[in-house]
C-alpha cells in the first residue's frame, strides 16, 4: 500500500473551515495521482491551534468544535474520498451531545465510513492562565481527556491505531497498539517550535524529540509510522513541520521538506511488520508482565528508598 502524509501549514484565525477543506481536498488529488491510498492528515487539521490563545468563559471557543462528523464543510472532502477511493485520517475538535469536548481523531474507510474514533489521552499544558509562559498551551482547559483509549481497528487489510500528538512521546501508547499487532500508527500533531518554559529548547531539539519517539515507537512494536504535522506560522505563533513515515526497523522513510502544505509518501510492505514482531519483540515469547504492575498502578514518580 502506498501511504501518503498530508501535512498542513498555518491556519490562520480567521481562515474558515471551506478554505482548509479545500487545501485538504487539493493534497488528497495530488495523493491520488501519485497512488496513494491512504492518507493521513493532522491533529485539529480544522482550525488554528486555539490552545495557545486564553479565554475566561471557554464557551467562547465552542465554534472551534464539530459537533457532527461529516457536517456541512468536511462532506466535500468525504465526497472526494469516496470518488477516489482513498481511506484517510484526520483530527478535528468534537463536541458531543452530551457536552463534552474532545481532542479526536477518526480513520475513514474508502467507501466513506467512520470505521474508528480516537479521543486525545494525554493532554499536555495546563488549565489556567499562566503568565510565567510565553506561550500558553491550554488543552487540559478546553478537552477531557479522552475516554475511548488505544484500539486498532482492519482497514483496507491493514491493522490500524491513532494516536494524537502528545501521545506520540509516551511509550505506553505504543505498547497499547503494539499489543493489538498494530500495523500502522497515525498521528497528528501540532508542536509549538520554542518549549514556552524553556528559551534553551529550541527547535532543533523539539524535532529531535519528536523523530526519537516516532522511530522508537514504531521499532519497538514493529510498526508502520505515519507522523504528520499542523506548522508554520499560526497567528505569529510558529510550529516546526518535520513530518515523517517511519518503518518497522524505525527508519525514517519519507520526510516533508518544507513548513506549508506538503504531501510526503511512502510504499508500505506490511508483511514487513511480521519479522520484528516474531523475534525480538515477540510479546508473547519475551514480556514479563509480573515486573510491569508500577506501569498501570501509579503516575507519579515514588521514591522509596
Ligand atoms: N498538541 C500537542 O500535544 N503538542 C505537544 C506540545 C508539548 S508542550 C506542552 C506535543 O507533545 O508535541
Amino acid at each position: 500500500m502506498i501511504v501518503g502524509g498530508a501535512q498542513i501549514g498555518g491556519i490562520q484565525k480567521a481562515e474558515p473551515r471551506a478554505t482548509v477543506v479545500a487545501r485538504m481536498m487539493a493534497l488528497m488529488e495530488q495523493a491520488h495521482r501519485q497512488g496513494v491510498q491512504f492518507l493521513v492528515y493532522p491533529e485539529m487539521t480544522l482550525t488554528t491551534f486555539f490552545p495557545r490563545f486564553y479565554v475566561e468563559d471557554r464557551a467562547e471557543f465552542d465554534h472551534w468544535f464539530e459537533t457532527e462528523m461529516p457536517n456541512a464543510a468536511t462532506q466535500p472532502l468525504f465526497d472526494l474520498a469516496r470518488r477516489l477511493g482513498m481511506g484517510f485520517t484526520f483530527g478535528y475538535c468534537e463536541l458531543t451531545p452530551e457536552g463534552q469536548h474532545f481532542n479526536t481523531s477518526i480513520i475513514v474507510s474508502p467507501g466513506g465510513e467512520i470505521l474508528s474514533t480516537y479521543r486525545k489521552t494525554h493532554l499536555p499544558g495546563h488549565a489556567d492562565h499562566d503568565p510565567a509562559r510565553t506561550h500558553q498551551h491550554l488543552e487540559k482547559r478546553y478537552f477531557l481527556a479522552g475516554d475511548t483509549g488505544f484500539n486498532v481497528v482492519r482497514n483496507q487489510g491493514v491493522i490500524m491505531g491513532m494516536a494524537i500528538c502528545n501521545d506520540r512521546r509516551w511509550p505506553e501508547t505504543w505498547r497499547s497498539l503494539g499489543l493489538q499487532g498494530v500495523e500502522l500508527v497515525t498521528i497528528g500533531y501540532n508542536t509549538p517550535s520554542q518549549n514556552n518554559l524553556s528559551a534553551e529548547e529550541g527547535i532543533e531539539r523539539r524535532v529531535y524529540h519528536h523523530e526519537l519517539s516516532v522511530c522508537a515507537g514504531a521499532y519497538q512494536n514493529s510498526t508502520y509510522a505515519v507522523a504528520v504535522a499542523k506548522c508554520g506560522l499560526e497567528d505569529g505563533n510558529h510550529m516546526f513541520a518535520g513530518s515523517i513515515i517511519v518503518d518497522p526497523d524505525g527508519f525514517v522513510i519519507a520526510r516533508a521538506t518544507g513548513e506549508g502544505d506538503e504531501l510526503i509518501l511512502a510504499e508500505c510492505d506490511f508483511d514487513k511488520c511480521a519479522f520484528g514482531k516474531s523475534t525480538v519483540f515477540n510479546f508473547a515469547a519475551h514480556r514479563r508482565i509480573e515486573h510491569y504492575g508500577r506501569i498501570t498502578n501509579q503516575t507519579g514518580v515514588r521514591i522509596e528508598v
